[in-house]
Parts: C-alpha cells; sequence; structure tokens
C-alpha cells in the first residue's frame, strides 16, 4: 500500500468535495474526520477483499475469537501506522492546516468493554492479524458501550455511551449475511420422514442477527482479518407474533446495551439472550462459510478453530452440537467427537462468585433445545465418570455440569473443549492445583498457560512516540515488529546519553498529562512529582483501598513533621465501578474526599497531590501510561488471574510495584528484584489464612497506632461529607474481618513505598531502573502469546504471503 502525500492531499480534498461540497477551511473537524475515514476504508478495501478470497481459496484453517466483549478503542491513528502511512497524513494534513491528533479525537472509543477481558480480546486482535495468521473475531455490536463515568460531589455518577451518535466509519453492514435466531418455545424430538428423529419447533420467537464487518489490519503486511459483531434486528414475517409493544421491546432491546461487570446482572434474562445470540449467529455464519469450501462436516476441526473468551460464549458448544445433529443429520458421537476437536477455552478468573452459572428452569425456557442438548451432555459425561471411577461419586456430583438446579458454564467448556488455559503462569498453576483441580485429574492434557500479552503498536508506538523515537535512534527500529528486540536497549544501562534522553521522553509525558489534569480537574501539579498510578476496575481484591490508607498515612506524617523528607508524589487513580457495587463506589467516594481534603491543606502545600481522573477508558490510559513512574499492582495474591496495565506500564518504563500476583511474577523473573519492588504475602501465605482460619484484622487495627489513626479518620470525621462510606469502609475492614488482607499486608506496603521514595531519590539509578523495564518488556508481546495460542491451541499457521519480515 503506496501513497504520496500529495495523493493523500487531492484524494482528501476530492472526497470532502463529493460528499459536503465544501473546501478544507470550511469543515468541521466531524466532516474532515468522517471524510478521512472514507480515503483510509477505500485504502485498505482491496487487501480486505484479497485476504478473504486468498483464505477461501487456500482452505486454510481459520481461527474465531468469541468474546462478548471488545474494547479496541479509537481505530483512526491505529490503522493509518498499521497501513503504514501514520507519517504521510499526518504531514498532509499539517501542509492543509489541519492537526491529526485534533481530528483524531472526534472518533469516540469503541467501549464495547468492560476492562481487562475486553481489552485483551482486541490487543489479540491487533496481533492476530499482524502476524498473518486467518483469524477473526465474533461479538456483539452494542448500541451503547461501557457507561460514561462523571463524579458529581465526588459520587460515581453513570451516563449512557452513544457512541454510535455520529455513525461509525468503521464498521460495514452486511445484510446478506444475517442469519436467523431462535429463542423460547417448545421443542420436541419427532420422526421424520426419513426415519430420523429431528427437533420440532412450536412457538419460538425467530430474530434477525445482521453483522457489522469492521476491518482488523495486519501492521504492515497487507493482510486484513474481520472483526464481526452482530446486532439484533425483528424480522417483518415475525411483526404479528408480538403480544405487546413492551414483549416486542424486550427483543429489540436484546443488543442495546453492554452489561457492566455486575453481580446484580447475573442471571438476567437478557444477558442470556445475548449469550446465545451472538453464539448462535457466529457458529452458523462459520458453517454456511465451510460449507463452500466443500468437506464433509467431520473433517471440520481440520478447517475451524472456535475460541471461547471465558464461559460467555460456552455456549457454542452445544450450538455446534445442534447444528451438526439437526440440521446435517450427525451422530451424537461423531458431533461430540468434532465439537471438542474445534472448541478451546481461556478461564480468567478463580473468584468464584465470578464463575457463571445459568438456572436450569432459566435455560429451559428461553434455550430449549440447547437445555437438552446440555441435559444429554451432562446425563452423557457422569456415565462415563461412573464407569471408570465407581468408587468416587463425590468427583462426579463436583464436576458435572448441572448441579442444584444449576448448568456451570465453566465445567460445560471444560469438559466439552480440547483446551483450558489460564492467563499466566501462577493463574494457571492455580487452576491446575486448586480451582479447577478435578478437572485437571480428569483431563491433564488439557491443561495448558498462555500467559496474557498487550499490542506494543497501540501501547508504545501510538502511545508513546517520544519514547519510541529515542529506542529508534539507539537501537533501530526493528522492535517495532520484533519487540523481542527491545533487549537491545539493555546494551545501553550505562550510556548517560541514552538515560538522559529517556528522563526527557517521560518528562515531556508527564507534562502532557498535568496538562490534561489542570484542563479537565482545575488541579495543578508538578511534573517533577512523582507520578505514582493505579488505573483498573474498582474492586476490593485489586485494593486500591490499601493505596489510599498509605496515602493517609503520608498526609498524616507530613501534618506532624512538616520537615520531613519525602519526594512529592502525585497520585493518580482511574477506575469505574460496577453501577451496582456499592462498596466499591464507597471507596470512589472516599478516595475523592481525602483528594480534596489533602489538595486544598495548605500545611501539604502541594507535596502529595491526589487526582482520580472521571471515566479511564482506553483513550485515557494512552495518556496516563506514558507519563506514569510508579505501577501500582497490590491485589492480594492469588486474586488478580493475570493483569495487564502492569505489562503497559512497564512497557513505558515505569516501575512496578507489586504482590507476586498473576503476570507481576513474570514481570520480576523478567527484570530481576533489583528493578521491581515487592511486598505483602505470596499466594501460599494468603491460601495458609484460608486454612487455618486464623485471620483477626482487628489485631492489627488494635497493635497499631499509625493504623488506628488512619482508620479512625474514616469515622471521626477527619475525612470529611463521607459519613455512611467511611463507616461502610472502616466495618468491612474491622467487623468483617478484611476479607482481601488490607491490613496484614499494610507495613510491607508502607515499606515499598519507603522503597520507592528513597530508589527515586537516586534519579541515575532510576533512570537505570526504568531502562530495565522497557528492554524487558518485550516478552509480553501479544504477538508472542498470538503464535503459541496458533501454534499450540488452534493449529492455524501463517498465511505464506502474509506472514511477518
Ligand atoms: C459478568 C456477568 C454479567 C455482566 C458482566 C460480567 C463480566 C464481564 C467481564 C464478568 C467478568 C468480566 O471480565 C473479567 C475480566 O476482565 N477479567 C480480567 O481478565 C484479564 C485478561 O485475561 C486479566 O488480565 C485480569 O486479571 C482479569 O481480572
Amino acid at each position: 500500500m503506496e501513497m504520496t502525500k500529495e495523493e493523500f492531499k487531492k484524494e482528501l480534498q476530492q472526497r470532502l468535495k463529493e460528499k459536503y461540497a465544501m473546501d478544507i477551511n470550511d469543515a468541521s473537524s466531524q466532516e474532515l474526520y468522517n471524510v478521512l475515514g472514507s480515503v483510509v476504508k477505500a485504502y485498505y478495501s482491496d487487501a480486505w477483499s484479497n485476504t478473504w478470497k486468498d483464505y477461501l481459496e487456500d482452505g486454510q484453517k481459520q481461527a474465531y475469537y468469541f468474546s462478548i466483549e471488545f474494547l479496541p478503542g479509537k481505530m483512526l491513528k491505529s490503522n493509518l501506522l498499521n497501513m503504514g502511512i501514520l507519517e504521510t497524513v499526518e504531514a498532509g494534513l499539517a501542509d492543509l492546516g489541519v492537526s491529526l491528533d485534533e481530528l483524531a479525537q472526534v472518533e469516540q472509543d469503541m467501549a464495547l468493554g468492560n476492562g481487562g477481558l475486553g481489552r485483551l480480546a482486541s490487543c489479540f486482535m491487533d496481533s492476530i492479524a499482524s502476524c498473518g495468521l486467518p483469524g477473526n473475531g465474533n461479538g456483539i455490536r452494542y448500541d451503547y458501550g461501557l457507561f460514561k463515568q462523571r463524579f458529581v460531589d465526588g459520587y460515581q455518577v453513570e451516563l449512557p455511551d452513544e457512541w454510535l451518535r455520529n455513525g461509525n466509519t468503521w464498521e460495514v453492514r452486511k445484510e446478506s449475511k444475517a442469519v436467523d435466531v431462535l429463542f423460547g418455545g417448545n421443542v420436541y424430538l419427532a420422526e421424520d420422514t426419513d426415519g430420523q428423529l429431528r427437533p420440532v419447533y412450536e412457538g419460538a420467537r425467530r430474530l434477525r442477527a445482521v453483522p457489522y464487518d469492521t476491518a482488523v489490519l495486519g501492521y504492515q503486511n497487507h493482510l486484513v482479518n474481520t472483526l464481526r459483531l452482530w446486532s439484533v434486528e425483528i424480522p417483518e414475517s415475525e411483526e404479528d407474533h408480538y403480544r405487546s409493544i413492551e414483549d416486542r421491546r424486550a427483543f429489540e432491546d436484546l443488543t442495546a446495551v453492554l452489561y457492566p461487570d455486575d453481580s446484580n446482572e447475573r442471571g438476567r434474562q437478557t444477558r442470556l439472550w445475548q449469550e446465545y445470540f451472538f453464539v448462535s449467529a457466529g457458529v452458523q455464519s462459520i458453517i454456511r462459510y465451510y460449507l463452500r469450501l466443500n468437506k464433509p462436516l467431520d473433517v471440520l476441526n481440520e478447517y475451524v478453530a472456535i475460541h471461547i473468551n471465558d464461559t460467555h460464549p460456552a455456549l457454542c458448544i452445544p450450538e455446534m452440537m445442534r447444528i451438526l445433529m439437526d440440521e446435517h443429520g450427525m451422530s451424537w458421537e461423531k458431533a461430540f467427537n468434532v465439537t471438542v476437536k474445534v472448541m478451546s477455552y481461556t478461564n480468567h478468573t478463580i473468584m468464584a462468585e465470578a464463575l457463571e452459572k445459568w438456572p436450569v428452569a432459566l435455560m429451559k425456557e428461553n434455550l430449549p433445545r440447547m437445555y437438552q442438548i446440555i441435559e444429554e451432555l451432562d446425563r452423557r459425561f457422569v456415565n462415563e465418570l461412573t464407569i471408570c471411577y465407581p468408587e468416587n461419586p463425590e468427583l462426579i456430583q463436583r464436576t458435572r455440569i448441572i448441579q442444584n438446579e444449576q448448568v456451570h458454564m465453566a465445567h460445560l467448556a471444560i469438559i466439552c473443549s480440547h483446551s483450558t488455559n489460564g492467563v499466566a503462569k501462577l493463574h494457571s498453576d492455580l487452576l491446575k492445583e486448586v480451582v479447577l483441580h478435578d478437572f485437571y485429574q480428569l483431563f491433564p492434557e488439557r491443561f495448558n498457560n498462555k500467559t496474557n500479552g498487550i499490542a506494543q503498536r497501540r501501547w508504545l508506538q501510538l502511545a508513546n512516540p517520544k519514547l519510541s523515537k529515542v529506542l529508534d535512534q539507539t537501537i533501530g527500529t526493528t522492535w517495532r515488529k520484533t519487540p523481542g528486540d527491545l533487549k537491545l536497549l539493555q546494551n545501553y544501562v550505562e550510556d548517560q546519553t541514552v538515560l538522559d534522553q529517556l528522563a526527557e521522553a517521560k518528562k515531556s509525558n508527564k507534562q502532557r498529562l498535568a496538562s490534561y489534569i489542570e484542563e479537565t480537574t482545575g488541579i495543578t501539579v508538578s511534573p517533577e512529582a512523582i507520578f505514582d498510578v493505579q488505573i483498573k476496575r474498582l474492586h476490593a481484591y485489586k485494593r486500591q483501598l490499601l493505596n489510599l490508607l498509605h496515602i493517609l498515612k503520608l498526609y498524616f506524617d507530613l501534618k506532624d513533621d512538616p520537615k520531613k523528607v519525602q519526594e512529592s508524589r502525585l497520585f493518580i487513580f482511574g477506575a469505574k465501578a460496577a453501577p451496582s457495587y456499592t462498596y466499591a463506589k464507597s471507596i470512589i467516594k472516599a478516595i475523592n474526599e481525602v483528594a480534596n481534603l489533602i489538595n486544598n491543606d495548605p500545611d501539604i502545600n502541594g507535596r502529595i497531590k491526589v487526582v482520580f481522573l472521571e471515566n479511564y477508558n482506553v483513550h485515557l490510559a494512552e495518556l496516563i501510561i506514558p507519563a506514569a513512574d510508579v505501577s501500582e499492582q497490590i491485589s492480594l495474591a492469588s486474586k488478580e488471574a493475570s493483569g495487564t496495565s502492569n505489562m503497559k506500564l512497564m512497557l513505558n518504563g515505569a516501575i512496578t510495584l507489586a504482590t507476586l500476583d498473576g503476570a507481576n511474577v513474570e514481570i520480576r523473573d523478567a527484570v530481576g528484584d533489583d528493578n521491581v519492588v515487592i511486598f505483602g504475602m505470596t499466594e501460599r501465605e494468603v491460601y495458609q489464612y484460608y486454612e487455618r482460619q486464623d485471620y483477626v484484622a482487628k489485631d492489627y487495627y488494635d497493635q497499631s497506632p499509625v493504623l488506628q489513626r488512619i482508620l479512625n479518620a474514616f469515622v471521626d470525621g477527619t475525612i470529611p461529607n463521607i459519613y455512611f462510606e467511611g463507616r461502610e469502609i472502616f466495618d468491612s475492614l474491622l467487623k468483617h474481618n478484611d476479607e482481601y488482607f488490607v491490613l496484614r499486608d499494610f507495613d510491607a506496603y508502607v515499606k515499598a513505598q519507603e522503597k520507592i521514595d528513597g530508589l527515586y531519590r537516586d534519579q541515575h539509578h532510576w533512570q537505570q531502573m526504568s531502562l530495565m523495564n522497557i528492554a524487558n518488556a518485550g516478552r509480553f508481546s501479544a504477538d508472542d502469546t498470538m503464535m503459541r495460542y496458533a501454534e499450540e491451541i488452534w493449529h492455524i499457521e501463517p498465511v505464506e504471503q502474509y506472514s511477518k519480515k
């Protein structure tokens, strides 16, 4: 794909004339953005259709990544970068007096995900294409993405995210590829004319699933894969079947909103519909495509791999069985055999309350055919185990799919797929040894680890052009295609010039963030301060509260001794809380009130500042991460499956302050003990407390005047305006015995923070540590992660003509 600056300028101006009959100077940013989008789309359209044709002709095996969430963020710059014309376009626009950065602001973040899981899916899409792998995404086109967060008096308020209001440049509606999905009614098996048993549907609702395709461009390799998102419509023929407007509305709203990860939303009917809707549509369209290859269905697994991202798409399994048996007359045994070989599953959590279960009654009523098949899968599983382990009925009870009138989606996914993986070494070990131990005993060969990774292109090249330039000048540009080459930077750990350049880049990113903070919050912050960052969903196990307790300690220390030697610190938070998660919302309120107290206290005089940035999302992450000095990864050991912001922050030169949880363990292994600050209980110690049941949080309070003063501040008015929230937090620690061991780890955390303070004071050494972090972040490239999935799980290969280098 080649294009000169002059060609681009001509093309842009011509399209602007065609579409709006305007000159550059008359066009609004939105109009310019729309036109630029159409130039870009036209530019990759040939490659898109060529890729598609190549796959069809070669009959190559393809992977389909099923995920109920995708969180790509903005796509303009990423597409320009991957096409290799980012600089050309930027310069061309500048000639015309237009700033690319300003145009890029117009694009709405595509926020069809909650956090880690959805963002991971998008990093993976980018890497699949960039590695030249034939793989596509399958998900839901929500009309409203994750809520927008505002603070009112320090409280979180949720507003709808109308991301489609000005249209979406990148999507293509494919009416001709629509499929129908059935819900509800009765299903029974009856003998067909050929003597076969076939399901007969009575009174089912028929909905239409219409796909919207978005191009996923590989990095400068001419490959364009597809992210297919489904939207619901009511077919004309069905319009008479609705009893009332409300009845109809419920179905029309099926793809209206993304559910915020929210305990109150669990077990909701619409969520179950969403899961079946995108799964059924996706599997149907895969089979439809496959039949064009003229291959028999019993070798489907040689051409198709389906990945189940967490259990939300696990209905892929019974849906595939249904299509093979009901629509293509395959026997149960054959259908099951091929389904297991096609399917693979990733687990993203060990938190028991997060494991998905659906009430049998709900499943039966809404998805009767799915339930019949699940019941039979369960029955056969129980039969087989009874033969193999007649002496162990408890094992069968613990592992079967249907228990206590609930369908266990993780059990379904493990039993009916050939691969179950965790997302970091520690997490995968815990799955094998603890959480899924029974299944590991039954199917040891199915369990494997695939440590998460991140898209270096978005999180370094796009988010941090300053650092990228220093890297280019120092180690050449090969790291852009081969992130492992970042290692070369280690050779410069004693080179003062390079260290100064890295420091300069960091400084400039901190200034950029400081300006944003000033503009959006009115708070003035100094780029000289340590930028200490905790950005992730607000959840008790992630322990934003531990961070807050330490901030209060620093505050009281400075009040007591204004001459205390201490580096200036800016604590930055970014976090959304699920709308019904009241405890998490109380912590947001408390952080905001502490921020007010400290930022406005003349005694503190700016030596500590606390900023909670509103509406944390992909775009804001791109602004915060390059400016971070310290990366807070302080979850209770064993609770964070992997974390991925830890990798992004490390890649941008932040020093990780962490517990030995999730991928933090591998970050420590990568950089060595001297370049990371580790504290707190290990996962073993946490499990010991669980076994002995002898944790008494109140002992820590009783024995520590420091903790007394800090915790009392929540209930004695020291922190203003948190009468109820303060009491709730205080009680969670002392009355409800501190579920996530915040008080147990407090002292260790304070010491770790003191260590950070001391390390930062030696700027030369700090720069060296920062360099070592950048240099060793290459191993967390999602490109590598995807290559491992491709080789070890999906058994797909890069397509020759698109493969790297
Ligand atoms: C459940 C029910 C109803 C509505 C929403 C949900 C739901 C949505 C998303 C539950 C969990 C969801 O995501 C979990 C998640 O993001 N897990 C994170 O996955 C990352 C990628 O593997 C890991 O790095 C994180 O450690 C893990 O917390």
